[in-house]
């Protein structure tokens, strides 16, 4: 009945009002006048720049709703549908509009719809306040998968947090960071559909008991101290020009509204109001810390919060839909996005187990079937590790479950390693060396059936050193996959100059399919077409100095070379190799001024963790180093330095398409893989980087002469560790960079405070974990070695069509496909919406 009544009413409301779903310029225009008036009441001529954005964005969504409703209803309602679920505590949307207006193949009519009433299509766009749920690259690989996911009509759910704060927002005082809270949702997010008739119950705490059931079986009972409600909001995820509009649905916490009364009867008015404050806590803020734990009991309860009600979300559709929960792993894949999500091993085991009476083996053997692990990174300190004390009092069931799993496992591991107690110590899912805590890396690796690296050189590395034990126990399971970026953002809706300039030269098709982009590389000869690139390319570069002298005040000359290094503020990524090579260059031109020198300008942006001291301390770095090249009229502005502020994805896609030089400079060994890499290559810059993460595999694609390598591999750092390494030998033997340090050391940056920058040139000197004074020298050969070829400006526009043009590879669609290929087993499925409404 409920189905009959469904389709009636879809039905009459399309015949009656196809206008209000409709792709013509006539009826966006419609839609978009009636929102301005109904919902935002107000008219054209008096609306504000949010009432636009609103008024367009909720035109755009009812374009989107009906193939919404038809996506989900395959992935949701058929049992026999494979759905692909993606966990993961981030996700970087990025602003939505433009980009959905990119997938719906309708740029030019919104854009002429607005023009004919008068508004800009980019200031609206600038009008969208992005949703900022992640901290980088690791959220920006999910939405970029779901994209894909989309795009290739594969049915996914993505399971997330709705965090009503975001990433901070970053200003600076005096040069120092100040963060601010993100209050994304202050105007109304009008992307998303709460669904309140899908919230699940969550428990936490308390305690376990052993009962027998009616037939006599023993059977745990968990009686927690805390019980919460999770509502769901779902997220839209169009793929491009297709009709299937897949779900991210994100999940807030609220108090359970039985609570309050009962204290309300015993006159607790103000212990109520605690315990609601204190539920929805945990869906308040994302943690900050990009790669280092932060081992708060919230945070583990953020974990658990949204893995709970996922996997609550996933088996209440599977039954309702008729589904066997004994073909759980038939039905679903479920990717875990690093181990943030891991607690979802145990908790599926105690959802088979305990709430659907599975036995324990057959349970394990589902569970295992059912997740795939993905691993981001390569550093010690990011491995997630929670107290065995802390986890056993938040999720009592939990930590018994996973002593189950360890026994058993290490059973396993003990026939691989007859009399090798020290590898299975390693192999064990407790650390016992101190105090004891739970490896979730490890949990992941014993629970899934599927474990893989990012880029080539990660997965190696996993391989031999991270998970080496892992791999000689189950080799089966480990494979890679290198991470890829979504062309219709990163290239399409970015840059709207160069996209033009492809269509015109090769043709459209290559947004779904970017290997196309090969068909470019004869035009490198084309002088017409070499002048056509540098055009474009020079226009770009005026949008973002005209920008940047709006927002700072700061006068950059766009034919100089924009060299760029934006990411998270990390040691290991080494902004402050970069800083010195800045500071050699600044020093080289006042004591020979009358050399010649290549223009450049230094663009920084990123964001340091609040509790991360020496990254901020890059950043006061940099800024009082910009602040005295900027103001040195000596120097003749041949270098400015400018460190963009809150970089986030709105601010990015200015500065991507803008880059002459992409830095990519992280220490080799430590970057998992890198995205911005791609990002910057696609969009026709060149990378000096060193053979670090998919830089490797960018080089191999784009050509060695088209990228300037440089620095040690990651076998020489680790070799030159172990033979004893003295940072200070360099500082003596190279001139520059003695200098260079011998600047900041005197405080020509910080004439207030002289030792202002001492901890971190004392770090560099006598420690350096990271190796920059050991790759110095190189990387300023490897900037002559680019300020070579950009003196012969045709060379490098050369250079740049190739990196554009072989680019292909790095498609987040050919990851998807990968993923689908090895791991997922998910076919496409077409949604027929003619089909299912006539
Ligand atoms: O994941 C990206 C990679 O391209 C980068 O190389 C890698 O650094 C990044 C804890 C992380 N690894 N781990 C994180 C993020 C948030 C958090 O709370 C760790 N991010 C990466 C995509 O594969």
């Amino acid at each position: 009945l409920h189905q009959n009544f469904l389709h009636q009413i879809t039905h009459n409301f399309l015949k009656q009002h196809d206008d209000r779903i409709g792709l013509t310029l006539e009826a966006i225009k419609d839609g978009f006048l009636d929102y301005l008036f109904f919902n935002r009441g107000t008219y054209p001529d008096q609306a504000t720049d949010q009432d636009i954005y609103q008024a367009l964005a909720m035109t755009i969504r009812d374009r989107l709703v009906q193939r919404w409703l038809h996506t989900y209803k395959k992935a949701t309602m058929e049992k026999d549908t494979r759905v692909v679920i993606y966990l993961s505590a981030e996700y970087l949307m990025g602003p939505q509009l433009g980009h959905n207006i990119v997938n719906l193949g309708v740029r030019e009519v919104v854009e002429k719809a607005m023009n004919d009433l008068g508004i800009d299509l980019q200031s609206v766009l600038d009008a969208e306040v992005e949703p900022g749920l992640a901290n980088g690259g690791l959220g920006n690989v999910a939405a970029s998968y779901l994209d894909g996911l989309s795009s290739l009509e594969v049915p996914a759910i993505g399971y997330g947090i709705r965090y009503e704060f975001g990433l901070f927002r970053q200003s600076f005082s005096n040069g120092w960071q100040i963060e601010e809270t993100d209050k994304w949702l202050q105007f109304g997010f009008p992307w998303e559909i709460q669904q309140f008739d899908r919230a699940v119950e969550i428990k936490f705490g308390g305690s376990t008991q052993r009962v027998k059931d009616e037939s006599g079986n023993e059977k745990v009972n968990w009686i927690p101290s805390e019980e919460i409600k999770g509502i769901p909001y779902d997220v839209f995820v169009p793929g491009y020009k297709v009709n299937t509009v897949n779900t991210l649905r994100l999940w807030k916490a609220e108090a359970i509204d039985s609570f309050n009364f009962q204290s309300f009867n015993v006159g607790d008015y103000y212990g109520a109001v605690d315990k609601k404050v204190s539920s929805e806590n945990i869906t308040k803020v994302l943690y900050p810390n990009d790669e280092s734990i932060e081992g708060k009991i919230l945070r583990l309860k953020q974990q658990y919060f949204f893995v709970s009600c996922a996997l609550q979300d996933c088996v209440n559709f599977f039954l309702e839909s008729g589904g066997n929960i004994l073909d759980f792993h038939e039905k679903f894949v479920v990717q875990l996005n690093d181990t943030h999500p891991t607690i979802a091993i145990p908790e599926l085991m105690r959802i088979l187990v305990d709430e659907q009476g599975v036995a324990w083996d057959e349970a394990w053997h589902i569970t295992q079937k059912t997740f795939g692990y993905t691993q981001h990174t390569l550093l010690p300190e990011a491995l997630e590790k929670w107290p065995v004390g802390l986890l056993g009092q938040i999720l009592p069931r939990h930590m018994e479950i996973i002593y189950d799993i360890n026994y058993k496992f290490l059973n396993l591991a003990r026939e691989h390693f007859p009399n090798h107690q020290e590898i299975i110590r390693t192999l064990s899912l407790i650390d016992e060396t101190g105090e004891k805590y739970v490896r979730m890396a490890n949990l992941a690796c014993a629970g899934s059936f599927s474990i893989n690296g990012v880029a080539n050189l990660q997965t190696e590395l996993l391989k031999s050193y991270t998970l080496k034990d892992f791999y000689s126990i189950f080799p089966e399971k480990f494979n890679n996959k290198t991470n890829g970026i979504a062309p219709r953002r990163w290239l399409m809706l970015i840059n709207n100059r160069l996209t033009q300039l492809l269509d015109d030269t090769i043709g459209t098709g290559w947004e779904k399919d970017l290997d196309q982009l090969k068909s470019l590389e004869p035009f490198a000869e084309n002088q017409d077409f070499v002048n056509k690139w540098k055009a474009v390319k020079k226009e770009i570069k005026n949008d973002l100095a005209q920008r940047i002298f709006e927002q700072q005040r700061v006068k950059v000359d766009p034919n100089s070379m924009f060299d760029i290094l934006v990411k998270r503020i990390h040691e290991y990524k080494r902004q402050h190799l970069k800083v010195l090579h800045i500071i050699s260059l600044y020093r080289k031109i006042k004591d020979n001024p009358n050399e010649s020198y290549v223009p450049r300008t230094f663009i920084f942006g990123g964001k340091a963790a609040p509790g991360y001291r020496m990254a901020k301390l890059i950043i006061k770095l940099i800024n009082s180093v910009a602040e005295v090249i900027n103001n040195d009229s000596s120097i003749n502005d041949l270098i400015k330095v400018v460190f963009i502020p809150n970089y986030n994805v709105r601010n990015s896609q200015w500065i991507y398409p803008a880059a002459d030089l992409s830095e990519q400079i992280s220490t080799a060994g430590k970057e998992a893989s890198g995205t911005g890499n791609m990002k910057f290559s696609v969009n026709g810059a060149l990378t000096v980087g060193t053979y670090d993460g998919a830089n490797i595999e960018i080089r191999e694609e784009v050509g060695s002469d088209n990228f300037f390598l440089f620095g040690l591999k990651a076998d020489e750092v680790k070799s030159l560790k172990e033979s004893g390494y003295n940072p200070y030998t360099y500082y003596q033997e190279n001139e520059s960079l003695r200098k260079a340090i011998d600047m900041i050391n005197h405080g020509y940056f910080s004439p207030n405070e002289r030792d202002l920058f001492r901890p971190l040139t004392d770090h560099l000197l006598y420690y350096d974990e990271y190796m920059v004074m050991a790759d110095f020298t190189d990387y300023v050969r490897a900037q002559e070695e680019a300020e070579q070829l950009w003196s012969q400006s045709d060379a490098w526009a050369k250079a740049s069509i190739l990196n554009t043009a072989r680019m292909g590879k790095f498609s987040s669609d050919r990851t998807v496909r990968e993923y689908l290929r090895d791991i997922w087993k998910a076919d496409a499925v077409e949604i027929n919406i003619k089909d299912t409404l006539h």
